[in-house]
Formats: structure tokens, sequence, C-alpha cells
């Protein structure tokens, strides 16, 4: 959803990056540039100009101007102001020890995907381990009851139901069924109005008062832009929410929502759903985010998807292989396979470093893996170790024996070139470097 931000940041830092003196006038015009950006994506007037300002006092310091590499000290800057503005670090759930029941509400208008999220927070947390129940607290409609049924036994998840016919006494019997069979997480889900009103808060507060939930996770809707940080300060002075699932993150909207919301109301988003299949559903972390914006790709987001579908150890090892700079074509190779295993192919790419948006398709459509595959498979084992041997007449051999022309293989060494330097420029980034670690050591 962030692709028109990621245009015009990518158009921003390019023009900076290469530069090795910035002026008060650079600094002038990046910062214009960057405004229109936020505003184009449909950010609060108010977040946009606390982040430019903040952004402009500090480029203007002596730290920029005097460094040796002043754009990239100035890229810099934008990135941790864009960390900031998302939220800084990542927000864990609050949930209390693995012997006492930690409660989540989850609330939201209608169709801002409560139900469906849900379940996919059900999931996530049965997949770490837990012991979760879902309650259906929505009697606005007999149909919802039967749509978190359907979604329960989909994630494999127990959905209580119970006698109460009114969602105040149904949620607390689902918390003493929840206490009587020591689950570790209960997740109610509730009724959704068309916009805020009195009838909704009034009820959302009495099932919170009934409840005293750990957690009140608004589902807020990404594809109501500004209007989604309306909704949100409305629920927020109703109820004090905790934190959000930014819902619909996978749509073509402009991205506004997920760099306000934090902003406007003081609270985290602690996911992302990103689709309408019970496994679409991310953690959001403010960094990854913010190097995606910024155009530095997401290696890290990639790896880890990686790791849920493919072997661990397999993973942990690509992962290293991926940074070191005798990362070949029998590495790439490998990778994708693994891409080819995880599914969908557009998805993974967008976090791919250097990867721009309107790069994706082209770059990893599946056909071109394909014949990507075919490529280095017609190769010999010394010549994916070392590309430079791959003189015109070999060239042509790996061509017939891919069933492609020339000019494809050429295309195709280029392209591997040019990642691979891609990733040597992502990894002298100190906050990747910082990342990677962290990720390398878990
Ligand atoms: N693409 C996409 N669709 C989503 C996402 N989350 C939910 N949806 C879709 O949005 C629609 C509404 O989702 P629900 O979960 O029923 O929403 P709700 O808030 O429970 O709606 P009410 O119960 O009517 O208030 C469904 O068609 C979902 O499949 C998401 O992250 N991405
Ligand atoms: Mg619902």
């Amino acid at each position: 959803m962030l692709e028109r931000l990621q245009d015009s940041f990518a158009k921003i830092t390019k023009t900076l990056v290469g530069k090795s003196k910035i002026t008060d006038k650079n600094i002038e015009e990046a910062i214009e540039e960057i405004k229109s950006a936020l505003l184009e994506a449909d950010v609060n007037l108010r977040v946009a100009r606390r982040f430019i300002n903040a952004t402009a006092e500090e480029a203007r310091g002596e730290k920029v101007l005097k460094a040796i590499d002043p754009g990239q000290q100035f890229v810099k800057i934008i990135y941790d102001k864009m960390v900031h503005l998302l939220g800084d670090e990542r927000s864990e759930l609050a949930l209390r020890g693995p012997d006492v029941t930690s409660t989540i509400l989850f609330l939201g208008l209608q169709g801002s995907g409560k139900t469906t999220n849900a379940a996919k927070l059900a999931l996530h947390l049965k997949n770490q381990g837990r012991r979760v129940l879902l309650c259906a607290a929505d009697l606005s409609r007999p149909a919802a009851v039967k749509q978190l049924e359907i979604l329960g036994e989909q994630v494999g998840v127990p959905v209580f139901t119970g006698e109460h016919q009114d969602p105040i006494s149904r949620a607390k019997a689902a918390v003493q069924e929840a206490k009587k069979h020591q689950y570790n997480v209960l997740i109610i889900d509730t009724a959704g109005r068309m916009q805020v009103d009195t009838d909704l808060m009034t009820e959302i507060k009495a099932i919170s008062d009934a409840v005293n939930p750990d957690e009140k996770i608004l589902v807020a809707d990404a594809m109501l832009g500004q209007n989604a940080v309306d909704v949100a300060k409305s629920f927020d002075e109703a109820v004090e929410i905790t934190g959000f699932i930014l819902s619909k993150f996978d749509s073509d909207t402009r991205g506004g929502a997920a760099l306000s919301l934090k902003s406007i109301t003081g609270k985290p988003i602690k996911f992302i759903g990103t689709g309408e299949k019970v496994e679409a559903l991310e953690i959001f972390h403010p960094e990854r985010i913010a190097s995606r914006i910024l155009g530095m790709g997401d290696i890290v987001s990639l790896v880890e998807k990686a790791q849920e579908t493919v072997d661990e150890e397999e993973a942990r090892r690509m992962q290293q292989k991926l940074f070191s700079s005798d990362f070949s074509l029998e590495d790439y190779l490998e990778q994708i396979r693994m891409v080819k295993k995880m599914g969908k192919a557009g998805e993974l790419a967008k976090l791919l470093p250097g990867v721009s948006a309107k790069d994706i398709e082209e770059k990893l459509d599946e056909k071109q893996m394909v014949r990507e595959e075919a490529i280095i498979l017609s190769m010999t084992k010394k010549e994916r170790k070392n590309l430079l041997i791959l003189n015109p007449s070999r060239r042509k051999r790996v061509a017939k024996g891919a069933g492609v022309n020339v000019v494809e293989v050429n295309r195709f060494i280029n392209r591997f070139e040019k990642m691979k330097i891609q990733m040597k420029k992502v990894m002298k980034n100190k906050a990747y470097q910082a990342q990677l670690a962290k990720s390398l050591k878990g």
C-alpha cells in the first residue's frame, strides 16, 4: 500500500545520496518534496508539519553539512524521523504470564476487519504455542457468529458462544469459561457500526468495563485514509484503546493512515492485516516499514517470512549467505526455489532491497523465475560460482540449454550483478547492520 510514498521517497533519497556537498538550498528543496510526498499520501497536515520541521532542523545542523557523506547523513535523518513517526519500536501485545488468562477486546467500525483479524490473531498466538479461545460477542446479526465459527474452525481455535443473548453477559461468560479451562488468551469479537455513534460507544464501553481487557485493539481500516485517524480518536476517547491492527494494508491506498495513527493518538500499531486469508497478519515493525518507504528494501522481513514456510536451518544459512560478498548464482538458485516454495512472488519481491514498486512484476514474476532457474541450471557449477568466465561462446551454450536467447542470458547476468551491488549498499547502512546482527543471533 505504500507504493506512492515509496516512489516519491525513492526520488528524494536518490538525489540526496549522490551529493558530496549539501547546501541549505538542497535541504529546502528536499524538505519541500518530502512535504508534498506526505500530503499526497494523505498524511495528516499537522503530522506532516511536525515531521518536516524536525527533519529540517536536524538536517541544518553541523552533522550533515560537515559529514563526509552528507547526502547519506541526510537520508539517515529522514529514516530516523520516519521510524519515530511510525512508533519507534515494535510494540508487543501486553499478555500476562502463562497461568493467567489475558483478554483482548476487538473494536472497530463495521467492515473494518474485526472478525477476520480476530481469527488471524488467534492463529498467530496459537502458533506461538498459546491456548486461545475466541468469543463471538457480535450479536447484531446472526451471520456474525457463524462467520467467526467458520474462521475459528479454519484456524483450529474454539469459539465460545454460550447461552447469553446480549454481548455484555456473553463476554463476561467467556472470561469465566477461559479461566475455568485455563486458556492463555481470550479474544472477544464485537459488533461494528456504520459510523461512530453513541450506541456503539456505550455498548463497547459496557463490554470493556465488564471484562476489563488487557488489550483493547482497534481494527482500523487503512482504506479509510484520514478518516481512520478520526475514527481512532473517537474510540480512544471513549474506551482508551491500547493499540491498532491496521487492516487492509495490502490495499491500494496511499499510506497516510499508517503514518498518522501513532502520532495522533499516541497508541502503537501492533499488527498489519495484509490480505483476506487467515495467515495474512504481520507484526508491525516501524524500522522495517520505514526502510520500505525509503526504498532500502526489507531483507529481514523477507527472511522472517521464509522461516515460517521453509526449514529454519535452511533459511538461516541463506540469510548468512545473502549478505556475504560471495553470494553466487548457486545461492540465488536456492533462493529462487525458496521463494517459489513461499508462494506469491509479487508480495515477496516488495521486500527485496532496491526493488521499486514498479519493478516488482517484471523482477520476480513466476515465469521469469522459471526462466532464470533454467538459465542457471544450464551453467556448469564453475560458471555459477564465477560469472567472469562466461564468455560469449559459453553464454550461447547456456542460452541454448535454457531455451532462451543470448540477450536474455546477458540481461539476467546484468540484473544479478546489480542486485549484488544493491545488497552491498544495504549492508553499509548502520541501522540495517544492527537489525541484521540481532536477527542472526535469534
Ligand atoms: N484485503 C484485505 N481484506 C481484508 C483484510 N481484513 C479484512 N478484510 C476483508 O474485509 C471484509 C470485512 O471483514 P470483517 O472481518 O468481516 O469485518 P468486521 O469488522 O468484522 O465487520 P462487521 O462484523 O460487519 O462489523 C471481509 O471481506 C474481509 O475479508 C485485510 O487485511 N486485507
Ligand atoms: Mg465482524
